[in-house]
């Protein structure tokens, strides 16, 4: 370095932060990345040591910028140029209809009039000012007029440009944006914070927020922020397009990402399905957004509509239903599944939150009862995002009222009063009533009638209680005795549909092993383990008779299955069921292994990720392994085949730096469909 002449070192830097600012823009605003980051990070560090030997050579919109400066005192005040207004809100599609219809009355507009859509990011607004293609200053937006100068904080997020591209810019800009942290790096960091032993961030709203609020910047620097930019403000001595979505269109030719999903809706109808399309893709989208923007596309009338208090009349926010409420915890009660897990179920004072009434959330288990420390009577926050079922997320501990209780996790079984144990270092607690239990009696009885076990059509939830309510039922041999008179004594139960039943009863006695194996409920026996038993061993002796150590010599049977396999069977009741429904008539012909043509896929191993249309991923992975496939939760360079659904993520991406086949869902299923499989 030593050697080089001011001259040579100023020709390097210049080339070096040309291409980095260019592969920032390929990763960050293409979202289309040119060269591994390897290597970017080997021209960011010659760059920092050209710098380091040549300091007067740093310039304002130096890649290495990024890594942050020394620690502010606090930050100052930064006045924005045009004020940073908000949005108004509406919660359905009438509040959106209201909006349209008051533009076209003051405009006087009879045509169709377009709006511009946009994501609604749940992240931090910022204004950037840009002087001559160089980033200045970045501000929060504050009170609208005033924010605080986060500058040196921006300056760290690779997303946003240091400099504009191109040489058509205006000299002075004000760009409008939402900082945002993806939750892919939300999850990391709070995966980190809590091994550290620190309580993570609630949500990634609130991390982006926090992460711009660090008076070190170089904390910012290893926070994964990134930014999508949504309008300009003030612009000096240049003309802007006269469309909203045009000007969206200059910002990203300047080098700023703005969201892809931005469209332009032609009318109020194409508003609405917007909505409706993006409410329907928001849980597989990298980022939290809460709703959707539409702003009259057209800036001429923008203009002519103007602002009314510190809103634009010429934008609305249709916000989602809000995913949190506040509510009351008034009880709590302890269910019993199928495997006896005794599951903590919160009863709450109802409250609307995600677009439903929410009046029961589940606890999970008695370590999450303890890492909320919520007592009954608490304040909770609840939560439901998406399908999942409803959460609790924390108790409000600051309000909490005198007369709360401690949750009192029961030592017997709600249903049948069997101990309950804590089994090893799970976290679960389950009844060891086994059969006894009337709640596992149930659920076993649910599942051994269910289709991909003995497949008896007719059998559901309903009618499985009432069987067992009435004690009609203890054990799945007891099914095979049951008349179409009884039957018809139940409720919602016709005579056809009870004869029905007592016909798809006697059809089931006629079966395969592997489906007898799954149907019996054994502890991590699915399908494709069931599978696997009964072509290893053949027979259901031989399965009955085996050690723990021969049952793992079974591909994909490990330590723990093998001890649950040879639990059932050890059990008295158990082997007193099996033989009650073989002497019932349940049978099977002889296990033929499969041959070679059967497992075209032995040997191999498959990855799948992302989503697929015409089945879950369980039953995909199944299949596979039906043809003889291992199927693995993580791509390697021994992958043979990755299927790829929408929203496939890292994994796809791995694969492809492996060069690994990548197949999509019309070739996966066209092939399982040629295997018999579909
Ligand atoms: O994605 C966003 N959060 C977003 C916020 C967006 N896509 N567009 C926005 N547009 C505006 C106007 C119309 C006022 C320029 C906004 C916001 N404002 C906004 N963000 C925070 C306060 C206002």
């Amino acid at each position: 370095m030593a050697k080089l002449s001011e001259k040579e070192a100023r020709a390097e830097i210049d080339a070096l932060s040309e291409k980095l600012h260019y592969h920032n823009y390929r990763y960050y605003t293409l979202d289309d990345p040119e060269i591994p980051d390897q290597e970017y990070d080997r021209m960011l560090r010659r760059l920092q040591d050209l710098e380091d030997g040549f300091p007067a050579l740093r310039r304002d919109d130096s890649p290495t910028r990024r890594v942050g400066a020394p620690p502010l005192e606090s930050f100052e005040e930064a006045r924005h140029i045009q004020p940073m207004l908000s949005l108004d809100n509406a919660f359905n599609d009438e509040e959106v209809r209201d909006f349209d219809r008051r533009v076209r009355e003051r405009l006087n507009w009879k045509k169709r009039l377009a709006y511009a859509c946009e994501p609604k990011l749940d992240g931090v607004a910022v204004s950037l000012v840009y002087r001559d293609g160089v980033l200045e200053r970045a501000a929060t937006r504050g009170d609208g007029r005033t924010g605080e100068n986060i500058t040196a904080n921006v300056r760290t997020i690779r997303a946003v440009p240091l400099r504009l591209r191109g040489d058509d810019y205006p000299p002075e800009v004000e760009v409008r944006g939402e900082i945002y942290m993806p939750r892919e790096g939300f999850e990391r960091l709070n995966r980190e914070a809590r091994e550290k032993g620190d309580k993570g961030f609630v949500n990634p709203r609130n991390a982006a927020a926090g992460s711009l609020r660090q008076l070190d910047s170089r904390i910012t620097a290893r926070r994964p922020l990134a930014i999508f930019a949504y309008g300009v403000g003030e612009v000096r001595d240049w003309t802007l397009p006269d469309r909203h979505s045009l000007v969206l269109e200059r910002l990203k030719d300047w080098g700023l990402p703005v969201n892809p999903l931005v469209e332009v809706a032609e009318d109020l109808a194409g508003c609405l399905d917007y909505y409706d399309r993006v409410a329907g893709r928001r849980d597989s989208l990298a980022y939290d957004i809460d709703g959707v923007v539409y702003k009259v596309d057209d800036l001429g009338l923008q203009r002519r509509l103007g602002t009314v208090a510190r809103a634009p009349r010429w934008a609305l926010a249709r916000k989602f239903p809000a995913e949190e409420a506040r509510t009351t915890l008034l009880d709590v009660e302890f269910q019993v599944g199928r495997t006896g897990a005794v599951t903590p179920v919160a009863r709450l004072e109802p409250v609307f939150v995600g677009g439903v009434t929410v009046s029961n959330a589940t606890l999970h288990n008695r370590d999450e009862i303890d890492r909320l420390g919520v007592r009954i009577g608490d304040s909770v926050i609840v939560r439901r995002a998406g399908d999942v079922i409803p959460q609790i997320v924390r108790a409000v501990v600051s309000e909490r009222p005198e007369n709360t209780r401690a949750i009192e996790f029961p030592d017997h079984c709600p249903v049948c009063g069997s101990p309950v144990e804590q089994a090893g270092d799970e976290a679960v607690m389950r009844c060891s009533g086994g059969l006894v239990c009337a709640a596992q009696r149930k659920e076993a009885l649910e599942h051994f009638a269910s289709r991909r076990a003995m497949d008896i059509d007719g059998l559901g939830e309903k009618i499985v209680d009432q069987l067992v309510e009435r004690e009609l039922v203890h054990s799945p041999a007891d099914l095979y005795h049951l008349s179409v008179e009884t039957l018809a004594g139940l409720e919602r139960m016709a005579e056809k549909s009870a004869q029905n039943l007592v016909d798809a009863i006697e059809d089931s006695k006629k079966t395969t092993l592997p489906r007898f194996l799954y149907a019996l409920g054994i502890r991590e026996v699915g399908e494709a383990t069931a599978r696997g038993l009964a072509n290893h061993f053949g027979t259901l002796e031989k399965l009955r008779d085996a050690t723990e150590e021969q049952l793992r010599a079974v591909a994909d049977v490990g330590p723990v299955v093998a001890h649950f396999v040879r639990e059932f069977f050890d059990s008295e009741d158990n082997l007193e069921v099996v033989s009650a429904l073989l002497e019932a008539g349940v049978h099977w012909p002889a296990v033929q292994p499969p041959s070679e043509a059967e497992q075209p896929l032995r040997g191999q191993t498959w990855v799948l990720t992302g989503s697929l249309d015409a089945m879950s991923r369980a039953e995909a992975k199944d299949r596979l392994q039906q043809l003889g496939a291992r199927v693995s939760g993580s791509v390697s360079a021994s992958t043979d085949v990755v299927v790829a659904g929408p929203g496939a993520g890292t994994k796809l991406k791995k694969a492809e730096s492996l060069d690994i086949e990548v197949w999509d869902e019309d070739k996966f299923t066209a092939f399982l469909s040629e295997k018999g499989l579909l």
